[in-house]
């Protein structure tokens, strides 16, 4: 206590005036990192939105531009589209340890394109029934921080063929080798999997980011409260003392 009179009440108001300032700043930086995630703004098609049958691919527009895989395929964006006999599929995002996908028809075809703001995803829709389909994406972006979400759609009518399904018919479904069996076999591509068994901790990270950033907002205001407080009282305190 002896030392601390050496210093002016002044210089003293002065520190704490800087740190106070300081610390008003704080919850400024966390509220500007949490609120720098891009967002989603719309899909194709649109979430719950009923369309006659599945399209042919999938996009999702965000509020900012994404950050490009390195390299096709490396895992930072992956969109998977599953139809309803998939039952898991709505818990790859909830509860991605638990979700078994393996039996899944991913129809994605090929790898996710990001151009700018908007990751684009083709599809084979070839024999996809109609009902409720499940979109589960994962995106970078632009701040390198991941997100991983889904959203449902409906068609209200299953993938027809071009051709007439009558050769289909006379077809005694007995034949050993149809055109239709030996084309089965590459319907499951090696990206059915990757979102069930890579379950990585971007997923659950982005809202943990978001309350995270809340948290540390609302104890920086409350610590910015109380230095503002006692740097009041302070220098009330330094001019009556003068
Ligand atoms: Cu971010």
């Amino acid at each position: 206590m002896t030392d601390r009179t050496h210093s002016t009440p002044r210089s003293r108001t002065a520190v704490l005036l800087a740190i106070g300032l300081s610390a008003l700043l704080a919850p400024l930086a966390a509220a500007t990192a949490a609120s720098a995630h891009s967002t989603l703004e719309e899909t194709s098609p649109a979430s719950e939105s009923v369309v006659s049958e599945l399209p042919d691919e999938v996009s999702l527009t965000f509020s900012d531009d994404l950050t490009p895989p390195a390299s096709p395929g490396d895992g930072t964006t992956d969109i998977a589209v599953f139809d309803a006999t998939c039952e898991d599929a709505g818990l790859l995002i909830a509860d991605p340890g638990r979700a078994d996908t393996r039996d899944c028809r991913d129809y994605a075809d090929g790898a996710p394109v990001v151009s700018g703001r908007t990751a684009t995803q083709a599809l084979d829709p070839e024999g996809a029934p109609a009902g409720e389909y499940t979109v589960v994406w994962r995106v970078l972006y632009g701040d390198g921080h991941a997100d991983s979400q889904l959203f449902t759609f409906e068609a209200t009518s299953a993938w027809a063929p071009a051709a007439t399904p009558s050769a289909s018919e006379t077809a005694a479904p007995s034949e050993t080798t149809s055109p239709a069996e030996s084309a089965q076999p590459s319907e499951t591509p090696s990206a059915t999997t990757s979102l069930s068994e890579s379950p990585t901790p971007e997923a659950a990270a982005p809202e943990e980011d978001a309350s995270a950033g809340i948290v540390i907002a609302i104890v920086a205001g409350v610590v910015v409260l109380a230095l503002i407080a006692l740097v009041v009282w302070l220098i009330v305190r330094s001019r009556r003392a003068s």
